[in-house]
């Protein structure tokens, strides 16, 4: 990094990334990885998982005039950022032959659905044509990589069967459907043309504290917690009656390794197996802040879609077989967990817990800590390192002094929280 131009990321208190993959010398190479999206939710728990793996990490990130690395701040002097776009074939290119990576996982995408009829050229441009050139920059620049494409429950859509497995007929009912359709074949059709290693995993929807908050899960979540604090006095949703599959976010990122580390390429189906409405994500959201939704919670006609998809519904039995995997964090936990959380997402800190004891005390948030579910101790540490003093945040073999969890809380009070897509949702 020149250290004559000053670097906007350390001004506000967050490391500049790396430009470059280094290799030490007389060492064995460690495993490579490339994560486009890497600054997304996935791609920020998928960035711990390998690093926790020993792997080196090359982060996909574009060009934009602010920095994006909310979710990925902790990381940075992990992880070698290195610029690319999606619509860019040369970068790509670029990027694949210099990493020269073991796996590819492509995770970036133009990602919230009713964005989807407000720029479909657009949606198609990331989210179709650009799975192709990244294939494309692989097959000719480093073929022997495996590649993970981030195919959707949406492609079902309007769905044929429920629950939905690897052979149910696609329905797509929104340009982003179309798109992820587009994206799951392409993907398929290099794998059976040049014998790439290339997979599809068809997610159904995961969530977790550092979720978009345009999305319904979080903008749930959330609005309780302004609720609570005086913030808002209402809740504007679309269609309650959706049914999802929701899970949490850093149980799926585990799914996606686990796919490429089969002996043989192949696409699977990963969900919880259960259903629930939006109505009921609201329950147990406001019920979690002692509160009754239906005095908040109001339908307003513009969050609901041209065109919805009404219930999704996993069967992932062929993952529990051939990848061992299920899913650990319930419906429930996942939705608390959420709410719990604390941030400057509702304009500032939260200083007591949501929730109180009728008796007045508060309840603990640190329940949440375990491993694998990011939480936060809303900047009270509840152990100090005895060697360097330093607050102990999380639990397992994510504790140690000083290590963030669930990426909002860095156990010294910064919270960070993305404000980003609030706006985007209103008038949707
Ligand atoms: P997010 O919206 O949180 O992240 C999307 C990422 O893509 C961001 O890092 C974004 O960068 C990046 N990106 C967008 N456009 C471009 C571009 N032109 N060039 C380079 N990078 C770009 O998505 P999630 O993490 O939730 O999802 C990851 C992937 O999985 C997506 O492809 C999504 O469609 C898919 N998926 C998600 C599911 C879910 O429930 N979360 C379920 C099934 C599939 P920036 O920070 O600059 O915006
Ligand atoms: P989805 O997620 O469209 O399934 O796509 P989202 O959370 O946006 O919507 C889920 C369901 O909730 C209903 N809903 C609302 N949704 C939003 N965003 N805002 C509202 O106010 C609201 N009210 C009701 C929706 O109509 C919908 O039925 C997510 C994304 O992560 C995709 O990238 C991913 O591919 C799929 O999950 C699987």
């Amino acid at each position: 990094m020149n250290a004559a131009k000053p670097n906007p990321a350390r001004k506000r208190g967050v490391k500049p990334p790396k430009a470059k993959p280094v290799k030490q010398q007389g060492q064995p190479r460690r495993r490579t990885a490339i994560i486009t999206g890497i600054t997304g939710q996935d791609g920020s728990y998928l960035a711990e998982l390998l690093l926790d793996k020993g792997y080196e990490v090359v982060g996909v990130v574009r060009r934009t005039s602010h920095d994006s690395y909310e979710r990925i701040g902790h990381l940075l002097d992990r992880v070698h950022i290195v610029p690319a776009d999606l619509l860019d074939q040369h970068s790509l290119t670029s990027v694949v032959r210099d990493a020269k990576p073991d796996e590819v996982y492509n995770l970036a995408a133009q990602s919230f659905v009713p964005t989807s009829w407000s720029q479909p050229v657009l949606t198609g441009e990331f989210t179709a044509l650009g799975v192709t050139r990244l294939l494309e920059a692989v097959r000719l620049a480093h073929p022997e990589a495996r590649f993970y494409q981030a195919s959707s429950s949406e492609m079902f859509g309007n769905a044929q069967e429920t629950p939905q497995r690897e052979t149910t007929p696609f329905y797509p009912r929104s340009p982003y459907g179309v798109a992820k359709v587009y994206g799951h074949w392409i993907t398929v059709n290099y794998r059976e043309s040049y014998g790439l290693f290339a997979v599809s995993g068809i997610l159904f929807n995961h969530e977790s504290p550092r979720r978009g908050l345009e999305f319904v899960t979080r903008k749930v979540t959330h609005g309780v917690a302004r609720i609570v604090r005086g913030k808002d006095r209402e809740l504007l949703l679309g269609n309650l009656d959706a049914r999802r599959d929701w899970g949490f976010a850093g149980d799926y990122v585990e799914a996606m390794w686990r796919m490429l580390q089969r002996p043989t390429p192949a696409d699977y189906v990963i969900g919880t197996g259960e259903m629930h409405t939006v109505r009921e994500l609201c329950e147990v959201a406001f019920s979690h802040a002692r509160l009754d939704w239906r005095t908040y919670v109001k339908v307003d006609p513009r969050f609901v879609r041209p065109a919805d998809v009404e219930r999704l519904q996993a069967d992932a039995s062929k993952a529990r077989l051939e990848l061992e995997w299920a899913p650990r964090v319930t419906f429930v936990d996942l939705v608390r967990m959420m709410v719990d959380v604390p941030g400057r997402a509702a304009g500032r800190r939260q200083r007591r817990p949501l929730r109180r004891r009728a008796g007045g005390g508060a309840l603990g948030l640190a329940r949440a800590h375990r491993p694998g579910v990011g939480a936060c101790l809303r900047g009270r540490p509840l152990r100090r390192h005895r060697a360097s003093g330093r607050p102990i945040v999380g639990v397992g073999r994510h504790a140690g002094p000083g290590v963030r969890m669930g990426g909002e809380c860095r156990g010294d009070g910064a919270h960070r929280a993305r404000a980003r897509g609030s706006e985007a949702d209103r008038g949707r």
